[in-house]
């Protein structure tokens, strides 16, 4: 069998994607997502001008090899859009072998670890009771594990609040929208939500909270410890991990457990702080990290150090990366949980999928394959629209991370 053609669909049912339809000379497809939020058209270059042109001959059968031909053949190695790439091609062949072997992807990674995939949906309101009512609304649909995000008092549109409920979508401009941020009344709110939380769903909720890098990692250690009482499943982002030994010193601080690294793209990012323990939830996800074939890796080093999966999941996700994870998470043993931010019925409509939510849990579909694929006349319809994630700056002027 060899790859025959190599397509890329930049489709936009509500928001960008870019998706890899790579096709053999025996009929069979794969499908792998390609999305970068914000940067979309970098990987669509990177996939038509570099790596597509090397792929059409070879053989689909070899996954392994074909990682490394991307990988090291680049010479220039890592980085979010070389990596998306990879990804895309990786978790395509992995479409194609799964369905030339008639089995679920699940089944060719090792089988079934477990019955189903918890996840957690992402709450957001643009104050304290609004977001209570969010949570809520997200334990009434079944969910057992809910992120909280808030409006704080005089920081209205910062990250995870105010684009929406159900389908929160933070792109909202072809330029960067410019947003606020105040670190002092954050601290101060966001012990009080948890308070609130806690007081009115009781502690069988899972309660997670995403501080999206906007901490130094002594107000992260400060807001780590306050939250204790509260047991959060985990606090994400706590502070931005370019600098690793920022998190000994939250590690030192506080017992709330720390997940890190949806802007991860390869296993030598997460390298240290799994090695230091110094995280218990490792985000990096399928699209981020170059496929199944290296999130495998990435994920069997976690498990040396007792370290669990928590996949990223937002909207910027496409359905494929969803169904490829949840194929990896029906498999990996030290499955922690998964993010589930919910696609719009647009983009539900352009990515047939037979994963299925039911209370609280996703389940992966048994049809060969990763189970997603992608309806191109309908694609079609949506045009490309230039999109952005916005900025935020300090009340002075200053630059800060959104
Ligand atoms: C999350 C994330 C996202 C990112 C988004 C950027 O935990 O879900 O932080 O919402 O902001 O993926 O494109
Ligand atoms: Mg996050």
């Amino acid at each position: 069998m060899k790859i025959s053609a190599a397509r890329v669909i930049v489709t936009s049912p509500g928001r960008n994607f870019v998706t890899l339809k790579l096709q053999t000379d025996e009929g069979l497809y794969g499908i792998g997502d390609a999305t970068l939020n914000g940067r979309e058209l970098a990987v669509v270059a990177y996939l038509n001008d570099h790596v597509l042109p090397c792929l059409i001959g070879r053989d689909p059968a070899r996954i392994e090899d074909i990682w490394q031909f991307l990988y090291r053949g680049a010479y220039w190695r890592r980085g979010p859009v070389t990596m998306r790439a990879i990804a895309a091609v990786d978790v395509a062949l992995w479409d194609i072998k799964a369905k030339l072997a008639g089995m679920p992807l699940y089944q060719l990674l090792g089988g079934r670890s477990r019955e189903r995939v918890l996840v957690y949906g992402h709450a957001n309101g643009e104050d304290l009771d609004a977001t209570v009512d969010a949570v809520g609304r997200y334990i009434d649909m079944g969910y057992r594990a809910v992120r909280a995000q808030s409006g704080v008092p005089g920081v209205t549109l910062a990250y995870g609040v105010g684009r929406g409920t159900l389908n929160y979508e933070p792109a909202d401009a072809a330029l960067p929208t410019e947003t606020a941020w105040n670190t002092s009344r954050y601290l101060d709110f966001v012990p009080r939500l948890f308070d609130r939380l806690r007081a009115r769903f009781g502690n069988e909720v899972e309660l997670l909270h995403d501080v999206h890098h906007r901490l130094t990692p002594m107000e992260a250690a400060r807001l780590g410890r306050s939250l204790e009482p509260h047991r959060l499943f985990w606090l994400e982002d706590a502070t931005p991990a370019e600098n690793q030994e920022a998190f000994r010193l939250i590690r030192a601080h506080t017992t709330t457990p720390l997940a890190v690294g949806e802007v991860f793209n390869s296993i030598w990012d997460c390298k240290d702080l799994i090695q230091g323990q110094l995280i218990d939830y490792i985000r990096t996800t399928v699209v981020g990290a170059g496929g199944i074939t290296h999130l495998r890796r990435i994920a069997d080093l976690a498990a040396l150090y007792q370290v669990r999966t928590g996949c990223h999941g937002a909207t910027d996700l496409s359905p494929v990366t969803m169904g490829a994870a949840l194929h990896f998470d029906t498999w990996v043993p030290n499955f922690g949980i998964q993010e589930y931010m919910r696609h719009t019925s647009e983009t539900d409509a352009v990515f047939p999928h037979d994963y299925r939510f039911e209370r609280g849990y996703l389940f992966a579909g048994d049809s060969p394959g990763h189970g997603v694929d992608i309806d191109e006349s309908l694609a079609a319809r949506f045009p490309y629209k230039p999109a952005s994630l916005p900025i935020a700056r300090l009340e002075d002027g200053t630059m800060w991370n959104w």
